[in-house]
């Protein structure tokens, strides 16, 4: 049995994957095996030790799927063929029983919102009107203003800016999508669609041996198709947010749960993390992740990754936040849980969102591995499924804010900057451009898509070729071999507290969650509990020394971990974490 085995604890369902600890891989950047410049997955093969010695119990793996690559393999050309600069269908199998021989589990990226519109479907649906697929997607006539000028079927602003329809002169009538006019929408009203689907997608997979999915834009499929306008908020845009339009559509239950008798539970307990958008209220999630829903294992809220951002139409303006925002998002989705048959999952980064050191903690030369270190206290004492980012185990920080927007590869944020450059070139919003590229150089996804750092050898050891996104500056200084054998680094800080939380996973994965002194905004101190035992978590925000406002109460306690040993008890160091224990 691997050291790592996941011992169930009997609360609630016993499920393997509450207690796992989740590695996310992001293929293009993880490790390149053979001097293309881009990660493969025989490069994924050969660090499989190495997570799991971290102490990771299950990969998650990114987009693999064969892509034209217009949003990083999120649009997917062939579900069933893996993109040839990352390897084949083979090679998966080989990393399928690389995992499963360590006693690790496979995640693949499940994306059936949209396809690529190279996908054999869209080129079938897009030929004709009367198509047999033509209904796989959403295609819909023009409207015209008064003046005659062609108007979209409604004024939607989509995630990657601009609208979310775009004119098929073949067929003359639009299509649908959310994201990039390359991902049309699969219309999931279409039952053959649905069907195909899951035969493409997830059973092929299945077959192949994969332990479950992390499932993109999970409450998209079932859009309002009345289509009707989104109220106007912007006044300087024809398009206008609209995520109310196409989030938690009225057949969003009944897809999900169809997916799950269907396709999912004959292959056993396969784990299923949705990626949940615009959904607030825990009464409505819980309808998504309870036991008896029989739809997903768990979702992520996306809150967290949140913070610092602009609403839908700003999300790359930065905005100041305070400790209370992150104190009451944390509280939100710990709690929600407690007495239900739900479950819950814990993360800080991913690969749509800057590295937490930089967002959360400091990445200033003397303040970044122990921000790092106190982040790692923080995420492995909280309840649920516990996910890590490629990288965020030795402390990756944001690419230096003077790279220049060329170096910027993202499809999101450049359409948030190209747009952002005609409205200040025509005068809309003279500062926008600058205001957007500055939340670019905090907010922007590229951040966590720079190479894996594995060494200080040229490129970081990610690749003996150039690497198809330039590695950030301070890789000597920051990678993986620099640290292994450093007991002080921050990579075996994680490992040492990723041990911690399975030795007290009562506490940590399964206590109920409690935030003490809340509206303390330097210091974020919360008390995990579960029958007589108890935790008490204590993390400094701030580069300055704080009075640990809980010292009376940790002095009954027992000091279980601090990233600043040594410290006096009523004193938190700058970025200084503990957890006490009872
Ligand atoms: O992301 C979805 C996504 O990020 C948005 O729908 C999110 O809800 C919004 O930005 C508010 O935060 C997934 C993938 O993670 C992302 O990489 C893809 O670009 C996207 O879907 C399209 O597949």
């Amino acid at each position: 049995m691997s050291p790592h085995a996941i011992e169930i604890v009997p609360t609630g369902a016993n499920n393997w994957w509450k207690e796992s600890t989740i590695y996310q891989v992001y293929p293009a950047s993880f490790k390149d095996s053979n001097g293309d410049g881009w990660g493969d997955i025989p490069g994924v093969i050969e660090k499989i030790p190495y997570l799991h010695s971290l102490g990771v119990d299950v990969v998650w793996l990114s987009p693999m799927y064969d892509s034209p690559m217009h949003d990083m393999g999120y649009d997917i050309s062939d579900y069933e063929k893996v993109l040839p600069a990352y390897g084949s269908v083979a090679d998966v199998e080989k990393l399928i029983e690389a995992c499963h021989q360590r006693g690790m589990k496979l995640l693949l990226d499940l994306v059936i919102n949209h396809t690529s519109d190279q996908h054999k479907w869209f080129q079938e649906s897009r030929s004709s009107k009367d198509n047999a697929k033509r209904d796989w997607y959403f295609w819909r006539p023009a409207r015209y203003d008064q003046d005659g000028n062609r108007l979209p079927p409604t004024n939607w602003r989509g995630y990657f800016a601009g609208s979310t329809w775009t004119w098929d002169e073949h067929t003359q009538e639009y299509y649908l999508h959310l994201y990039a006019k390359e991902q049309p929408d699969l219309n999931w009203e279409s039952a053959a669609a649905r069907k195909a689907i899951y035969d493409s997608a997830v059973r092929f997979w299945l077959e192949k041996g994969v332990d479950g999915f992390r499932v993109d834009t999970v409450n998209k499929y079932s859009k309002f198709t009345e289509f009707t306008d989104a109220a106007i908020t912007d006044p300087k845009s024809y398009v206008q947010p609209a995520i109310a339009k196409w989030c938690n559509g009225p057949r969003m239950h009944e897809f999900l749960r169809e997916m799950y008798d269907e396709v999912l539970e004959p292959y056993g307990d396969v784990v299923t993390i949705g990626e949940l958008a615009n959904t607030p209220d825990p009464e409505h999630v819980l309808k998504y992740v309870g036991a008896e829903a029989k739809q997903l294992s768990m979702v992520f809220h996306l809150d967290i990754g949140h913070v610092g951002m602009g609403g839908l139409e700003d999300k790359y303006i930065f905005h100041p936040w305070q400790l209370t925002q992150i104190k009451s998002i944390v509280g939100k989705w710990q709690s929600f849980v407690e007495g239900t048959d739900g479950w819950t999952t814990v993360f800080a980064e991913n690969h749509d969102n800057g590295r937490s050191v930089s967002r959360y903690g400091s990445d200033a030369p003397e303040w970044r591995e122990i921000s790092a270190k106190m982040l790692a206290l923080m995420n492995v004492a909280l309840t649920g499924t516990l996910f890590i980012y490629q990288g965020q185990e030795i402390g990756m920080i944001n690419a230096p804010r003077d790279w220049p927007i060329d170096e910027y590869k993202d499809i999101e944020g450049l359409g948030y900057y190209r747009e952002a450059e005609r409205q200040t070139a025509s005068g809309v919003d003279p500062t926008r451009k600058e205001r957007i590229m500055d939340g670019l150089r905090i907010l922007a996804r590229d951040h966590s898509r720079l190479p894996m750092q594995w060494d200080s050898s040229l490129h970081a050891g990610f690749s003996t070729g150039t690497p198809w996104m330039r590695a950030h500056d301070l890789y000597p200084e920051i990678n993986v071999a620099r640290q292994e054998n450093d007991a002080a680094s921050v990579l075996s800080f994680w490992k040492q507290v990723l041990a911690l939380r399975k030795e007290h996973r009562h506490l940590f994965i399964h206590g109920a969650f409690e935030v003490v002194d809340f509206e303390n905004q330097q210091t974020f101190c919360f008390v995990k509990s579960r029958e007589e035992k108890k935790a008490l978590v204590a993390l400094n925000f701030t580069p300055e020394s704080q009075p640990f406002t809980q010292a009376t109460v940790a002095g009954e306690m027992k000091l279980l971990v601090s990233n600043s040993p040594g410290s006096s008890l009523d004193t938190l160091q700058p970025f200084e974490g503990r957890i006490y224990v009872s």
